[in-house]
């Protein structure tokens, strides 16, 4: 398999996923610095002009849940889905909320052309992202992350998520120690052996 990334970006998530499920892979770097992901070359692969993209033997999977679902599923362990359909279904809507909510605040930061035309619409939705993001991680600390892990004592999909969400936060103008359970999750997580391998591989 070959997972298209950018250093920093909600790519190495799915790059957490695989070394914690034991997964090889090839690391294809896209450099956003030439704008690589717009490529005609990249389209081919992601149409969408975005990080990550998997490419598996039965086709490509784009979107970080979906991939991070795929990636539990042919693992032999599959230990990153709960077995509990009420537990999974928690999991999920974690995952849906950095997705739809967190991800999108932070995106607001860069590339609020997506959004709008005006530099001073641009410049307005970059000074909100502080706000947003506090408000998010308040939401997350007081109702979706139990301790210490997002389920309580086992990890799952939803982990690497939102660690990789939180490795943002000092950039979005939020100090993660305002919330005491996030900072020893972020703490946690930067101590796993595969977010280690990834830091020293320069994509983290
Ligand atoms: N909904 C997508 C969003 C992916 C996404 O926006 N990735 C960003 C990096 S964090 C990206 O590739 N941005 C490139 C760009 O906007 O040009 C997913 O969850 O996979």
């Amino acid at each position: 398999m070959e997972l298209y990334f950018a250093p920093n970006t909600i790519s190495i998530a799915v790059a957490i996923v695989m070394e914690e499920l034991e997964l090889t892979f090839e690391a294809r770097r896209i450099d956003f610095s030439t704008g690589e992901q717009t490529s005609a070359d990249y389209a081919r692969i992601n149409p969408k002009g975005r990080v990550p993209a998997l490419v598996t033997e039965d086709g490509i999977v784009t979107e970080t849940g979906a991939i991070l679902e795929y990636a539990n599923a042919i693992s032999p362990s599959s230990k990153l889905v709960p077995d509990d359909a009420f537990q999974a279904a928690k999991m999920r809507e974690v995952m849906y909320y950095l997705a739809s909510t967190m991800h999108v605040n932070h995106a607001h930061k860069l590339r609020g052309h997506r959004w709008a035309n005006e530099r001073t619409s641009f410049e307005d939705m970059r000074a909100k992202v502080p706000e947003t993001m506090a408000t998010s991680c308040a939401y997350v600390e007081d109702n979706l992350l139990q301790e210490p892990y997002v389920l309580g004592q086992e990890m799952s999909l939803a982990d690497p998520y939102l660690y990789l969400i939180c490795t943002w936060l000092e950039g979005d103008g939020v100090d993660i120690s305002n919330y005491r359970k996030l900072s020893r999750f972020k703490s946690l997580m930067d101590e796993r052996p595969s977010v280690r391998k990834l830091k020293s591989a320069g994509m983290l």
